[in-house]
């Protein structure tokens, strides 16, 4: 497998991804003062021209969430995925879309300052996006309990993500939760 990389983008959860699932990979740098994601090479294997970007075999797969998606099916016995047919495949699935659909683009609205939320945008206010969350992780200690999966790494990045860039303090149930993901041995690191 192929991770094309730069440590300064997104291609840091998927890392953590490969990591976590034990897979053997190579990083293929990539830099952007140099526009290298936009060479007519690149745009074969992702024709958006960003990171993250993953070739496995005759396989080309692009967006993070679909990376972890991947590579949590094709890793059984990372045991980072419910299997298709098992009754958490479908909470699991709708999280993992739910981190880079809505928790990314509120995130940022309330980061870098957006435009005010409306029901047809298809994203929502960050505090709701927050309750969701907070509310899908109870008493934790990840998403499905004890069991760790990419839902974790796809939501849980966009919060680590968060407090490195210098956020200001969360709440004290999601600041528990990223203070727990840190401690894993594998996990993200930006600018790594
Ligand atoms: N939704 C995409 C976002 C990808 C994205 O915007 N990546 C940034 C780096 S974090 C990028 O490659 N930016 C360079 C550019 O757009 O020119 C994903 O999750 O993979």
């Amino acid at each position: 497998m192929k991770l094309y990389y730069n440590p300064q983008s997104r291609a840091v959860i998927s890392k953590w991804m490969l990591d976590e699932c034990g897979a053997q990979y190579e990083i293929v740098p990539i830099d952007f003062t140099k526009r290298e994601h936009k060479t007519p090479e690149f745009l074969k294997i992702n024709p958006a021209g960003k990171l993250p970007a993953l070739v496995d075999g005759d396989s080309k797969i692009f967006e993070g969430a679909a990376i972890c998606l991947y590579l949590g099916d094709q890793f059984p016995e990372a045991n980072l995925a419910p299997k298709i047919g098992a009754a958490e495949r479908g909470r699991y699935l709708s999280l993992v879309v739910y981190s880079t659909s809505q928790l990314e683009p509120a995130m940022g609205d309330a980061l870098l300052g957006g435009q005010t939320a409306t029901p047809q945008r298809g994203w929502t206010d960050f505090e709701t996006v927050k309750d969701v969350i907070e509310g899908e992780l109870g008493d934790g200690p990840y998403l499905f309990g004890d069991w760790f999966t990419a839902a974790d790494v796809m939501i849980g990045s966009m919060f680590i993500w968060k407090r490195m860039w210098g956020g200001p303090p969360d709440r004290p149930k999601l600041e528990a939760y990223v203070d727990r993901l840190l401690k894993r041995s594998a996990a993200m690191k930006i600018g790594g």
